[in-house]
């Protein structure tokens, strides 16, 4: 069940990256061969699917390692064969616009491909049968390897430049006391459609996964003296790439510098709880798990009213809203509002 609904996600993946899905194969095992992860039995089966539905492409929902990644496309050939990171970073590169993002994605897929180089250069070894190319695959793998670390350094530097000019920004904000908001949430729940509901905004809202890849920040209101700003940033989703989480780390900054965290959660989804659980550790990886956060379920026009009730026995303290038809959204602007009144109150009690 809980492989049927990865499943069902990864199929999402492959076809918001431009994929079509031909076929599915769920392989029980109780730990993973060493050199194809999936049994030698299994690969034949799926190099006989593959050809018979003349498929160009196997992905695997776990992560492999680069040999695995290798051994199989030598069982399957004619296919290439990519893990659901390799998916997600494709995904990632079709969809980062701003300098930034670009730059962070590719930092991310030198860091996935560095690993892989070898195998690659085995792999051509073998396909050349030995004399004459072991050598110079021996130095090519090391100078190629030599390009691909400069390029990361001078990457990370570039990037390091960006997060000065993004962090200057963030000053000026503390300094002007601005209360900072940020939305957090599994991808497709309705970030940028709540950022654009509340603050006009003209974010890209689609039903793909990994629409946003940049953060917006926008104004929000003016409470108590104080203005306070809503920013929308990327998604979360299971199994999230570490090569990822590290490359935009300054893209998720706008989450570590926030005073408040709305968790929004698409109310709809099958999944829903899986999908808070893999947000919270997310959140956890992150080190931002002790913000105060408030959860706002979202698309709650696709729930019925027994849903509803279930979610506000379960979470108290939670808001109901849709998004797309605004339903709710001044429920989140007076939560904000308390939510500040009550801190400067606790904060001038603690100065008296
Ligand atoms: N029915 C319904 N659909 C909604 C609602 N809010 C958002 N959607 C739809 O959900 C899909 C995803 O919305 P986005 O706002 O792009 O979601 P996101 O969280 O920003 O997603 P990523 O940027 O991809 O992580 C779009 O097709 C929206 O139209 C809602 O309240 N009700
Ligand atoms: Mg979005």
């Amino acid at each position: 069940m809980e492989a049927e609904h990865s499943l069902d996600e990864l199929e999402q993946l492959v076809s918001t990256a431009g994929g079509d899905v031909v076929s599915r194969i769920i392989q029980h095992r109780d730990k993973p061969h060493v050199r194809t992860f999936i049994g030698p039995g299994k690969a034949e089966e799926i190099r006989q699917i593959a050809s018979s539905l003349n498929a160009q492409l196997v992905v695997f929902d776990n992560d492999l390692s680069p040999s695995q990644q290798k051994n199989l496309e030598d069982i399957i050939p004619g296919c290439k064969i990519i893990d659901r990171t390799g998916i997600i970073l494709d995904i990632f590169a079709q969809h980062a616009h701003s300098a930034e993002g670009k730059l962070q994605v590719e930092l991310a897929q030198l860091n996935y491909l560095l690993p892989r180089l070898k195998g690659m250069w085995q792999h051509l070894e073998r396909l050349g049968g030995g004399i004459g190319t072991r050598g110079p695959g021996e130095t090519q793998l090391e100078t190629d390897k030599r390009i691909m670390k400069k390029r990361i350094q001078r990457l990370t530097k570039e990037l390091e430049e960006l997060k000065k000019n993004r962090s200057i920004q963030r000053k000026r904000r503390q300094k002007h006391g601005i209360f900072n908001v940020a939305l957090v949430g599994y991808t497709n729940a309705g970030k940028s459609t709540l950022i654009n509901a509340l603050t006009g905004a003209e974010v890209l809202v689609e039903d793909k996964l990994f629409a946003t890849l940049d953060s917006t920040t926008r104004k929000l209101d003016y409470i108590d003296g104080k203005e306070v700003v809503l920013s929308d940033t990327v998604g979360f989703i299971r199994k999230l790439p570490h090569q990822l989480i590290a490359a935009f780390r300054s893209t998720l900054d706008e989450v570590r510098m926030a005073d408040l965290l709305l968790h929004v959660v698409d109310a709809s989804h099958p999944q829903m709880e899986a999908q808070i659980e893999a947000v919270e550790d997310v959140l956890k990886t992150l080190e931002v798990d002790d913000k105060p956060q408030i959860l706002v379920f979202n698309k709650i026009d696709l729930t019925n009213e027994s849903d509803r009730k279930r979610l506000k026995k379960l979470y108290p303290d939670s808001i109901l809203v849709s998004a797309k038809l605004d339903i709710g959204l001044n429920d989140i602007r007076s939560l904000i509002k308390e939510f500040i009144n009550s801190n400067n109150n606790a904060s001038k009690r603690l100065l008296n």
